[in-house]
């Protein structure tokens, strides 16, 4: 909490942004027409991981059905969210939005160990 006492020194307050918060590692991700970049995404089990799913060229979806995450990503814009990982494993991430030829070969690979 904020200690507001004007019997402290004002010298002091320099330090105030040095507080301690969660680590949160971001890992950017880049959607084009047809990949993932990178199409490989490596993580800890437990590590706090915020994946941020930019679309570069087209509209695409990032979506993996064994971490339960599936967003579409429109291009020109990021979306954010929180890598799960409570659990260890292997998971494939593919495009849930119909984009055109290279839809079905659009694959990324999440490994949490
Ligand atoms: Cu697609």
């Amino acid at each position: 909490m904020l200690d507001v006492s004007s019997a402290k020194s004002v010298a002091s307050q320099a330090e105030a942004s040095s507080t301690p918060v969660a680590t949160m590692r971001k890992v950017q991700v880049q959607i084009s027409n047809f990949a993932y970049t990178p199409a490989t995404i490596f993580a800890k089990k437990g590590e706090k991981v915020q994946l941020q799913i930019v679309g570069t060229e087209g509209t695409h979806g990032f979506a993996s059905k064994g971490l339960n995450l599936n967003v579409r990503v429109p291009e020109g814009e990021t979306v954010v969210v929180d890598l799960p990982t409570d659990k260890a494993g292997t998971f494939e991430v593919y495009c849930s939005v119909p984009c055109g030829s290279g839809h079905k070969s659009m694959k990324a690979t999440i490994v949490i160990e």
